[in-house]
């Protein structure tokens, strides 16, 4: 039984070599990104089961894909070819470490991945985990993708925690109407991840984290993420927990959302209390947040174990 299954498109990444606009970038290197297997693949790379489910072209990218994230130890059985759509890529820019504000292109429209349904894509194995991970970035790819995170939410009694990372991508949404969207899914989810600068940007919700709780009751678990000022965990018992993030010099900012889910997910497989989890969650965004790339190996669990046990003053 897979720990994690994580549903969603994965795209090759183009790293710029240089910093500054996309116009003047002249060259790339090639890496792998997508938000749901970025979390799978730390959380293998973890010493986690990690199941990545998505579909990718029969092409050179998607193989490169399967074999990339494959190679961090994710089960990529759940992986679908498609002949007939092309792998979906993207280019970015290195960005502003101070505000991380990047350009992003992407290649994606009509990719493999976007014909994800519920005709193409099998909701048993996606529930055969003990969480199912989704993000909002699959309800912005079609209709079809949309479709089925509808057929996943709310999880089943006896069935996975079903965790969603609200992940808004404005350069893949054309309406003030998907914010709506996002937001009753988030609401049918037992675990949601939200940035606090997101819940304002995509729900116009201003007033912080709990404002953001306030707005969003349903979930048993929301963290609401407020970057290098920490992350506060809200129980449905009205716990309220605030766990600070430690000071790194930010390489990338891409891919820290993602591992910070993962490093959560992981402390909560684990079955650690909420201040353990948002550490683990903030140790793991530290690893991705000081690499150019999307993705970044967790700290072995032995001295991230360690690390979270130092006491709050090595964390304020
Ligand atoms: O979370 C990082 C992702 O944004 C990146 O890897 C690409 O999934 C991606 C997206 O759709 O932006």
């Amino acid at each position: 039984v897979p720990d994690v299954v994580a549903l969603g498109e994965s795209m090759v990444t183009f790293v710029p070599s240089v910093p500054g606009r996309l116009a003047d970038v002249p060259s790339f290197e090639r890496g792998i990104g997508g938000a749901e297997s970025n979390l799978a693949c730390v959380l293998a790379a973890g010493g986690h089961r990690a199941r990545w489910v998505s579909r990718v072209g029969a092409d050179g990218f998607g193989d490169h894909l399967v074999e990339a994230i494959g190679a961090y130890g994710v089960d990529v059985s759940g992986v679908r070819r498609d002949p007939a759509r092309p792998t979906g890529i993207y280019f970015r820019t290195a960005g502003d470490r101070a505000t991380d504000s990047h350009e992003v292109a992407y290649y994606r429209a009509g990719s493999a991945a976007s014909a994800m349904s519920p005709a193409t894509m099998d909701p048993d194995a996606l529930r055969a985990g003990r969480i199912l991970h989704l993000s909002g970035i699959t309800a912005a790819l079609s209709d079809d993708c949309l479709a089925l995170l509808r057929t996943l939410m709310p999880g089943a009694p006896g069935g996975p925690l079903v965790s969603f990372d609200v992940n808004h991508r404005p350069g893949l949404w054309s309406t003030a109407e998907d914010a709506r969207v996002l937001l009753d899914l988030a609401r049918q989810a037992d675990l949601v991840f939200v940035g606090e600068d997101e819940a304002e940007d995509a729900f116009g919700i201003t007033g912080g984290p709990d404002a953001v709780r306030a707005a969003l009751p349903e979930p048993d678990l929301l963290v609401v993420k407020r970057g290098a000022d920490g992350a506060i965990a809200y129980d449905r018992d009205g716990g309220r927990h605030f766990e600070p993030a430690p000071r790194v010099d930010v390489v990338a900012a891409v891919g820290a959302g993602d591992a910070f889910a993962a490093g959560f997910l992981s402390a909560t497989l684990r079955g650690l209390p909420a201040a353990a989890r948002l550490r683990h969650g903030h140790l793991w965004a530290a690893a991705a947040l000081t690499v150019p790339g999307d993705l970044a190996v967790p700290p072995g669990r032995a001295h991230a174990d360690r690390l979270v046990a130092l006491d709050a003053a090595a964390w304020g």
